[in-house]
């Protein structure tokens, strides 16, 4: 292992023009917005009950320490609580899914790297307003979740696989640690050290065995134990990823408890059952991503995490079969994970539909986190490919150009018309919603592009990785000493990056990443010796201020297909440059996209120029096509004969871009001449 960790967020100052505007973007926009949302005061959008729900468990807490009796509400198999139709909500009940909680930690995080970075008191007031009702409603014997306390809390802890207690946990202190850092102050490390210590007297080698229905709390409990080097935390953490998938299932014994209150036989208590949980087999023997999507990446992420932090080579030789699978064989070209609605799951191998995919945002996150995470342990250019294919193109779609209105799923391929009428696609939106139900993808955007720097940039003691060309200045320490660095990069134009020290003397290795879309790449660095190794340029030597490094990465447009596996994009071939994959729209291209047909030639002929969209320039590319006519009376069927084509010229916008000019058809995957 060659490992590294994440710069602090303290000390990079991002200047790319791009990702600072989307980093302000969060801060001034989708942050302000999401409060709001917490709040239920947007109006039209789905309400979240996040304030609601603190707000009545606080209640309920001190109700319950004045020793007054609290009603129990019955707890159903299922996970959505909503008032009935025409009730009034009462303001002592719990709403929503059963994470709602987490939804305000991820927005507490976001928040959190948004103050490591620029200070801004009004926002820090805001923040701990919300910290001030997650410390109100958190129970004297440190037990927090507003589902139970506000339900039944005696069924606490009854239903790890479905219910989301630990996975609030897991949120909740994502955000601890992130505040902690960004403020110094430790009041919510404190909520989640408390509900951590209920955790660990329950569960753990001496306690139940048990382990997260949803997975997070793991690869928070890491953090935890960096943060405070406490390694209780990391032991848990072991604890949870050593019980998982191990017999007897701990999800089959508690589903038979419960069983067994409603009269019904029970299940045989073999793991291979929870293979939508991750859940089958234990974690060292897995080889292929299954299931819920999100989950799984989670998970993997958890499961590096032990990998660095203990050594453990089998975690390791796991995490990589996990690697493999994922972006060999179930992984979007627009860096999407989870190619079926059904349990927003992986599918089989090369199971990549376009139009019905489900590519949860969320889930493209969890990738970003997992390839983060292998390259801490091993530095190597096709995991941040990856990290970078996620960020740039799903993980940002997310999110609409003025941070107001959000996808939860990404497809590739969308009909409006479709998707209003055929109940295949009654996931697929058509247009970004203001809110959901279920909440998770918006905060979650938030907190991973306010905390972009962590991705671009890792350390390890004598060297400073640049996984991703985002321009920034940045102080970094090699060997003990301190370099300040500017990096200039806008890689939506063109591949120049110009990296200078500005301060400091330093001995040790700068290594940037050579992506896989660029061709010809040169680097320039005076008096300093060049390696390239696993895909990285390792420049050596002693710096100073003045010594500048020169990166020209060309980015030719590029005419992709997939792999002949992937039956549904046979005979088709997508658009890319640089990091960003291309859509066609029907505001520049017209209606019935799947007439439209691309040759793999004609990328010598694209051009590429900025073009507005949404208040934002971006670059479109415009390249050669043709357009099959319809014949005027044709039937349904008839005998094949030669298409008429119009030669046309085809305009593509990037895919994260998509949808920000209004409802219409978008495809990512266009027909072969
Ligand atoms: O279960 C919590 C979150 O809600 C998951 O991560 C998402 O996929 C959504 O189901
Ligand atoms: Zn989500």
């Amino acid at each position: 292992m060659n490992i590294s960790t994440p710069v602090q967020l303290q000390n990079v100052h991002v200047t790319d023009p791009f990702w600072l505007r989307q980093m302000e973007l969060v801060r001034s926009a989708v942050i302000p917005y999401q409060w709001d949302a917490l709040n239920d005061r947007v109006p039209g959008a789905a309400p979240s009950w996040w304030m609601h729900n603190m707000r009545a468990a606080a209640r309920a807490v001190a109700a319950r320490k004045a020793g007054r009796y609290l009603p129990v509400h019955p707890i159903s198999e299922g996970v959505l609580t909503e008032p009935a139709p025409g009730q009034t909500p009462s303001q002592d009940d719990f709403y929503g899914w059963v994470f709602q909680d987490s939804d305000g930690y991820k927005w507490l995080e976001a928040v959190a790297y948004q103050l490591a970075c620029r200070p801004d008191a009004a926002l820090q007031a805001q923040a701990q307003e919300a910290i001030d009702a997650i410390r109100a409603a958190q129970e004297e014997d440190g037990y927090l979740d507003t589902f139970y306390t506000l339900m039944d809390r005696s069924r606490a802890f009854t239903n790890l696989k479905d219910h989301h207690e630990l996975y609030c946990f897991g949120h909740l202190t994502e955000a601890a640690v992130a505040w902690h850092q960004a403020t110094g102050r430790s009041d919510l490390l404190e909520v989640a050290e408390r509900f951590g210590d209920h955790i660990a007297r329950r569960f753990g080698p001496q306690g139940e065995r048990g382990c997260p229905g949803h997975e997070i709390a793991e690869m928070a409990l890491f953090r935890l134990y960096e943060e405070t080097g406490d390694p209780k935390w990391r032991e848990l953490a072991c604890f949870f990823l050593d019980v998982r998938g191990t017999e007897p299932s701990t999800f089959a014994l508690e589903e038979n408890t419960r069983r067994k209150q409603r009269g019904l036989d029970a299940l045989p208590v073999t793991a291979e059952r929870y293979v939508y949980y991750q859940a089958n087999k234990p974690v060292r023997q897995m080889q292929e991503a299954v299931g819920h999507a999100v989950r799984q990446m989670y998970l993997c992420s958890g499961m590096a995490d032990a990998a660095r932090e203990t050594g453990d080579e089998a975690m390791q030789a796991a995490c990589e079969k996990l690697w493999r699978s994922t972006v060999e064989q179930k992984m979007y070209i627009t860096g999407g994970v989870g190619g079926t609605h059904d349990g927003e799951a992986f599918s089989r191998p090369y199971d990549l539909p376009s139009d019905t995919a489900y590519s949860e945002t969320c889930a493209a996150i969890g990738l970003a986190f997992f390839a983060r995470r292998m390259l801490q342990m091993q530095p190597d250019s096709s995991y941040a490919d990856v990290m970078e294919r996620a960020l740039y193109n799903t993980v940002l779609a997310g999110m609409a150009l003025d941070g107001q209105s959000f996808f939860y799923v990404n497809p590739l391929e969308v009909d409006p018309a479709a998707c209003r009428t055929d109940r295949r696609l009654s996931h697929v939106k058509p247009v970004r919603q203001k809110w959901f139900g279920c909440a998770c993808c918006p905060p979650n955007i938030a907190r991973i592009v306010s905390s972009l720097p962590a991705y671009a940039f890792t350390q390890s003691a004598d060297t400073l990785y640049i996984h991703l060309y985002v321009g920034a200045e940045l102080t970094a320490a090699l060997n003990g000493s301190t370099l300040r660095i500017s990096m200039q990069a806008d890689l939506l134009r063109d591949g120049h990056v110009t990296l200078r020290v500005e301060s400091g003397c330093a001995e040790g290795t700068l290594a940037f990443r050579i992506p896989d879309w660029t061709r010809e790449e040169r680097i320039e660095a005076e008096d300093k010796k060049i390696n390239r190794q696993n895909g990285y340029w390792l420049v050596s030597g002693v710096w100073q201020a003045g010594d500048t490094v020169s990166l020209t990465l060309p980015m030719p447009v590029r005419v992709l297909a997939a792999s002949p596996l992937v039956r549904e994009t046979a005979d088709q071939l997508c658009v890319s440059r640089g990091p960003l994959v291309y859509c066609a729209e029907e505001i520049d291209n017209g209606p019935l996209l799947h007439l439209l047909r691309l040759d793999s030639r004609s990328a010598r002929d694209a051009r590429v120029e900025m073009r507005e969209i949404a208040g934002w320039s971006l670059p479109c590319v415009d390249l050669p096509g043709r357009r099959v006519q319809v014949p005027e009376n044709m039937p349904l069927y008839a005998d094949a004969s030669p298409e008429t084509r119009e030669e046309v010229s085809i305009r593509l916008v990037p895919y994260f871009a998509w949808n920000n000019r209004g409802s219409g058809e978008m495809r990512v995957w266009l027909h072969k001449a």
